[in-house]
């Protein structure tokens, strides 16, 4: 729609640029089909949100579990292309490099760049790079932007392998059976080997059982809001996942002395650092199953849409580039909100369900009460108590606790250096000890957008690391607790696995109530 919109005023119709005089009747018309235009560029867009994503007619490819027999004709077509595009130049836009530097890459590596001669800063990145949305208000694009991002990864793995039906395998390391590294990414004489992975995962091992609860999404289908899900995904188990892969260990102190390509040092393994992520092969199967948790939701009772005006409220830049020519193509907002559940693939285990998920819009958040905490987390089993003043908000929501009103959790956790830990946070009720969510802190260092920009000069990315910096966690209260017996007393405790004593503190607790 857009292209042809701009083709025809940059290229008007003979007919229009010969008759500059035209008839009022004619204006009329031409003024009609422009409006009719124009209002189906909202309504169209409008039409594919509510379109199923499994509907049959668009549906061209099925992405299979990793451990699936069916899967292995993919995955060795996404070998064979993953080698290719390795071959190509960074600065084609179809390479691996490029294509990883298009999720993030380091602020600075410090002794040279062979993988990408000349790009040495951030400051040097190419259209595209560097765009992967995680945190803050810009986290509500977090599964939206992944899923156009691998969406168009698995077009490029399609042309260059010349696998025509091929699609995008998903790693479920949420199933205990297939917690391993899938066989072909541990073969060493493959384009999907990486050698900066935890050591014993590349051997095959599983990982380990004491993160369990973390590979699971926290009784995922309790969710009912896009924003609460798309959140809770990114701490659990998105994050786990990445964390470990790259070196995370619960038991031991991170793993460092590991040789990190894109940073051109001894660190952590790639997937650990988002900024290094997408150069590791598995990072693309492991978004693929973070997708398919998503879309899983989404046919689930309680699945919602993101809602298209939250979308463009936070503006992301969407830039992609074609498989067959590489060429650019930028999504608006409003594209997004329809590109997203109007695609051409679906997952193995999905394929007869059907999409009743609608966009379900939620009114703006009340706080109902604001209480500091100011402590820092001492040990790996840490618990704190908080009393809550009540109020009259309190008091009325507490006493008719609605139907369809969400309660909602907000916990401000600070630190100065990147944690290493990771975080379950558990309520404590009638003895029972009711988990919540996580607190990860994946690319905690990393200085935000406005930062970097801001910044002058390298000296200054020091005295930004020496600054406190904070990270806001979400958890849904709804179908934990019982508002009408609250009694102003909210008792916690943080299970901290891996890290170390008082790398974060708990600064500050928020309740919140909104209405769906
Ligand atoms: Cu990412």
């Amino acid at each position: 729609m857009r292209a042809s919109f701009y083709k025809f005023f940059n290229n008007p119709p003979n007919m229009i640029k010969n008759k500059i005089f035209m008839p009022p009747i004619k204006i009329i018309r031409y003024l009609l089909i422009c409006c009719s235009v124009l209002y189906c560029t909202n309504l169209c867009a409008q039409e594919l949100t509510n379109k199923t994503h499994a509907n049959a007619d668009t549906i061209l490819y099925i992405r299979r579990n990793t451990a699936s027999p069916e899967a292995f004709a993919d995955l060795k077509a996404l070998e064979k292309a993953i080698g290719i595009m390795k071959s190509l130049p960074c600065d084609s836009p179809l390479s691996w490099y490029y294509q990883g530097a298009m999720h993030s890459m380091p602020d600075t590596i410090l002794n040279g760049n062979p993988l990408c001669p000349g790009i040495v800063t951030i400051r040097d990145k190419l259209a595209g790079w560097h765009s992967c949305p995680h945190y803050g208000e810009d986290e509500i694009n977090f599964l939206t932007w992944h899923r156009l991002f691998i969406w168009h990864f698995e077009k490029i793995i399609r042309k260059l392998s010349g696998k025509k039906d091929f699609a995008l395998p998903y790693w479920d390391y949420t199933n205990p059976e297939t917690r391993m590294i899938p066989a072909i990414f541990r073969d060493s004489s493959s384009p999907l080997f990486e050698p900066a992975r935890q050591e014993g995962l590349n051997r095959g091992k599983t990982i380990k059982h004491d993160l369990n609860n973390s590979l699971l999404t926290t009784n995922p289908d309790s969710m009912r809001l896009y924003q609460l899900f798309n959140h809770s995904l990114n701490q659990s188990p998105h994050s786990p996942i990445h964390l470990v892969v790259g070196g995370w260990n619960s038991d031991s102190t991170l793993i460092k002395n590991m040789w990190n390509k894109i940073y051109q040092k001894n660190t952590t393994g790639l997937m650990w650092e988002f900024q290094s992520a997408a150069f590791d092969p598995i990072f693309w199967v492991h978004h693929s199953n973070v997708d398919y948790l998503w879309h899983r939701w989404e046919l689930s009772a309680n699945g919602a849409l993101p809602i298209p005006d939250s979308l463009k409220a936070h503006p992301w830049p969407y830039i992609f580039f074609d498989e067959n020519d590489g060429h650019k193509i930028v999504y608006s907002m409003e594209e997004v909100a329809s590109k997203i559940n109007s695609l051409d693939y679906v997952y193995d285990v999905l394929i007869n369900k059907t999409m009743h998920a609608k966009a379900r819009s939620a009114s703006r958040p009340v706080i109902l009460a604001e209480a500091p905490v100011s402590k820092m987390v001492t040990s790996n089993n840490f618990a704190f108590a908080i009393r809550i003043p009540a109020s009259p908000v309190l008091m009325a929501n507490r006493i008719t606790p609605k139907r369809k009103q969400l309660f909602i959790l907000e916990v401000t956790a600070t630190y100065k250096q990147q944690p290493i830990g990771i975080y379950e946070l558990y309520l404590e009720k009638g003895g029972k000890s009711l988990p919540l969510g996580f607190l990860t802190f994946l690319g905690a260092h990393h200085h935000g957008k406005k930062a970097m920009d801001q910044m002058q000069d390298m000296k200054n990315m020091d005295r930004i690391d020496e600054e406190e910096e904070e990270r806001i966690f979400q958890f849904d209260l709804s179908q934990k607790f019982d508002f009408s017996t609250f009694n102003g007393n909210l008792n916690f405790r943080l299970l901290r696995q891996g890290g170390r004593s008082s790398e974060i503190k708990i600064k500050k607790i928020i309740l919140k109530s909104l209405k769906l």
